[in-house]
């Protein structure tokens, strides 16, 4: 994907304040995203693409998706998938999705998304999605579960964005190829069938990729490398203490470099002062764990609001359901004008 044409960041400078409990106008430019219910959202999530919702729903006409279909392709237990789904919507909230101001549902409860999904496949060549890299990837992680859903993701994630002609799509930097997919989707469908979806375009926040606990790879759940901003404080503390630092800084009077050291790298989220951080760990003034204790007790304050929250949302499930039961039935129009006019231009009607 060309990140250059893509507005990177979305100030928040920029937005528009606007008055709590007012929706935004339909007709304004609409930002779409979806999340997987994969349970409890972790610093990743937060950083890569959370942030730029809770931004967005200031300004545009936002709406964030439970992509439950999605998690089909890898979660098959019925009880599970439930939970996850609910704990997600729990996490979105406590984060500062507003559902006065944007439009939080979960895709199954929205059938048409697979409908389109179908639809949008008959313009869709094989050999685009053969060459994802995520499909790649799953197929090694999940090698006796390689389910036509993992090789179809792209073409429903396609439909899940064009469903509302959504411009705008918070995302983190792993989700770029994906998307362009999902841009090439639609631009076949405009070619053949006449204009009808727009291209829309990723927004990415200051931290498009956010490194996991092992400082090479991305923070993921299925690696297991995450740090869970809503989990208990001695969780995080545990997870932050495993942090791998610089690894040729081996002893405490190393200078160290903050500028490949995760640790360092994340205290820019959490203070003003991670500029003096990392003179610390270069000057060797400060140790390693010294500089991971003080990120973990700033990661346990800075979400200590959100998890009582959180924690509140889990102890009314009912609370949880009626947001997103209204996000869904908020789009129901939306989604049929969409099929209708899908259906007219195919040749279904
Ligand atoms: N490490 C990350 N850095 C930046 N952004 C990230 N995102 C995820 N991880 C990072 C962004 O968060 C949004 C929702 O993620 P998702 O639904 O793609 O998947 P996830 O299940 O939360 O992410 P995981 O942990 O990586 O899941 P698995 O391990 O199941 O594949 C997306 O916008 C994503 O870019």
């Amino acid at each position: 994907m060309t990140t250059g044409s893509v507005p990177a960041v979305v100030p928040a400078a920029g937005l528009a304040a606007k008055a709590a409990g007012e929706r935004p106008a339909p007709a304004g430019p609409r930002t779409f995203s979806g999340i997987q219910p994969s349970g409890v959202a972790h610093l990743g999530n937060d950083l890569g693409a959370i942030r730029n919702y809770v931004r967005l729903q200031a300004e545009y006409d936002a709406i964030y998706c439970i992509v439950d279909y999605h998690a089909l392709t890898s979660t098959h237990d019925p009880d599970v998938l439930r939970a996850r789904t609910r704990d997600m919507a729990a996490s979105l909230l406590a984060l500062g999705l507003d559902p006065e101001r944007c439009t939080l549902f979960v895709q199954s409860h929205r059938p048409e998304h697979t409908e389109l999904a179908w639809l949008l496949a008959t313009v869709t060549p094989v050999s685009w999605l053969e060459r994802t890299p995520a499909y790649k990837d799953k197929r090694e992680q999940q090698p006796d579960d390689v389910n036509h859903g993992l090789l179809t993701y792209p073409v429903l994630q396609a439909a899940d964005i064009a469903m509302y002609k959504a411009s705008l799509v918070p995302v983190g930097r792993d989700q770029a190829a994906h998307l362009e997919i999902s841009r090439e989707i639609v631009r076949a469908f405009n070619h053949r069938y006449g204009e009808t979806f727009p291209e829309a375009q990723a927004v990415f926040t200051e931290a498009p990729t956010v490194l996991g606990t092992d400082g090479v790879r991305k923070m993921s759940k299925s690696i297991g490398n995450t740090i869970d901003i809503l989990g208990e404080p001695d969780l995080i503390r545990k997870q932050v203490m495993s942090m791998v630092t610089d690894t040729q800084r081996i002893l405490r009077t190393d200078p160290g470099r903050p500028e490949v050291c995760n640790v360092c790298q994340l205290h820019r989220f959490f203070g003003e002062d991670y500029l003096e951080i990392q003179d610390g760990e270069r000057t060797a003034r400060t140790g390693c764990v010294d500089t991971k204790r003080l990120l973990a007790d700033r990661i346990i304050r800075y979400y200590a609001p959100a998890r009582a929250q959180y924690l509140e949302l889990q102890a009314n499930p009912g609370r949880v359901d009626e947001i997103l039961a209204a996000g869904a039935d908020h789009l129901a129009p939306l989604a049929a004008e969409m099929m209708a006019e899908v259906k007219q231009k195919m040749g279904l009607r």
